[in-house]
């Protein structure tokens, strides 16, 4: 049976507040704050629990080795004699984020009936443009099944920056829905990080069928206030899109499009005049998980959404109304927020069924707790930018990901 599985990047050993994503409001705001890697990953495993207790199907991806030696290697230098920059992006914990992994075409929406992955290319951000070859290694591990069809990126120079820029809307997972590519032109001052030739690469190479695929340009304006992927201003879920006014350069357009693909379609729209742009993008309002739980459609929102005022004074309006989003629970995920990273950039969605996907990436109550234990034992407490170059912080965050490849029987990710 066709569901829909949530895969979060665990959080790995290295999290650190390097400030190298501009355009990522958080990120840039929180450059050389201390971390905490140990609490970090905790909270991501607290919302994969809450996710179980929603009668959800969890996965997981794992943290990549880091530093990453082999890119420094393509570079030509070492950790010990890379200047300070490359450290820093060699040690990133980005794929964390795992949003950013992959493109994911489930398999009702495909001319070969299979589930097709293109892994991102994430070329526009040195420190994620790394990430790929290790994410496709676990995604052919993870999803080996003739079931699916995971693919190389999409050659640069056309960014593509995976699912966080990708939406599906269905009448149910399991049947043809009309994906939804969302990419950037222009974002003042900030790079649009999704191409359109990226996407229509990942639309041609998944054979989606022409007539239910949309290519919609992402706001210059929601690029410039800090949205630099779709998912910081828009989320769908089955026949609900829940977005921001000034999410799209034309609105209408896409509208009536979906309209006209998918006439139950129920659209949320939330107004600039109760939430502005500001508020949405610092509380990370549609950086939700968006869930069909068996209690109903249920947005599961950053703890920072409850903390600002116009942003949950509108979800407790829209609560009390008659509208699909039946119930919100509220994570806590203030470690990867302070990246710029929300509840939904931490999972990658994939309609499937269970049976097919290798079973040590997925996850219940007792899985996550040998994941947790792990983490209570390896993981850092804190992690200092003076201390990203020290030898021992090296030392540790490797020993941290093998211990944890070990008790997840998952060793032959050692070095990939
Ligand atoms: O690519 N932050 C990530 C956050 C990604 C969020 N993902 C989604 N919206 N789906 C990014 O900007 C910051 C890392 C640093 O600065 O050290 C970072 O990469």
């Amino acid at each position: 049976m066709l569901v829909e599985i949530n895969f979060d990047g665990i959080i790995g050993p290295s999290h650190n507040y390097a400030g190298l994503s501009p355009g990522n409001i958080a990120a840039t705001r929180n450059a050389g704050a201390v971390s905490h890697p140990r609490a970090a990953a905790l909270q991501g495993i607290a919302k994969m629990r809450a996710n179980l207790a929603l009668r959800l199907r969890q996965g997981v991806l794992l943290p990549q080795p880091r530093p990453d030696h082999e890119w420094l290697a393509r570079l030509a230098t070492t950790y010990g004699e890379a200047a300070a920059h490359l450290q820093a992006q060699a040690m990133s914990a980005s794929s964390m984020w795992a949003a950013n992994a992959a493109t994911v075409s489930p398999a009702p929406d495909t001319a070969d009936g299979r589930c097709h992955l293109t892994v991102a290319n994430l070329v526009t951000m040195p420190h994620r443009s790394h990430e790929w070859r290790h994410t496709h290694a676990q995604l052919t591990l993870a999803f080996a099944d003739d079931a699916f069809r995971v693919r190389v990126p999409v050659p640069a120079p056309f960014g593509d920056e995976g699912a966080a820029n990708h939406m599906r809307l269905c009448a149910r997972h399991d049947t043809p829905g009309v994906e939804v590519f969302v990419y950037g032109v222009g974002g003042g001052p900030f790079p649009a990080r999704q191409h359109r030739e990226a996407s229509a690469a990942v639309a041609r190479s998944h054979r989606l069928d022409p007539e239910r695929t949309l290519f919609v340009q992402q706001s210059d304006a929601a690029i410039a206030a800090g949205a630099f992927h779709n998912d910081v201003v828009a989320v769908a879920n089955e026949r609900v899109l829940f977005a921001h006014e000034l999410a799209f350069a034309d609105k209408v357009g896409f509208y009536a499009d979906l309209r006209r693909l998918l006439p139950e379609v129920e659209i949320v729209e939330v107004p600039a005049a109760e939430v502005p742009l500001a508020d949405a993008i610092t509380s990370y309002l549609f950086n939700a998980q968006l869930v069909s739980a068996p209690q109903g459609t249920t947005l599961i929102v950053p703890s920072e959404a409850r903390a600002n005022a116009a942003v949950w004074g509108w979800l407790e309006r829209n609560r009390a109304g008659n509208g699909p989003i039946r119930h919100v629970e509220v994570v806590d995920v203030r470690e990867s927020m302070a990246n710029g990273g929300g509840p939904a950039c931490l999972r990658l969605r994939v309609v499937a069924d269970p049976a097919t996907i290798d079973p040590r990436f997925l996850v219940d109550d007792a899985r996550l707790d040998v994941i947790a234990a792990v983490i209570e034992a390896e993981w850092p407490e804190t992690i200092d930018q003076g201390a990203i170059g020290d030898p021992a912080l090296v030392a540790r965050v490797e020993v941290a990901r093998a211990k944890l490849l070990t008790a997840l029987d998952l060793v032959e990710l050692i070095d990939r």
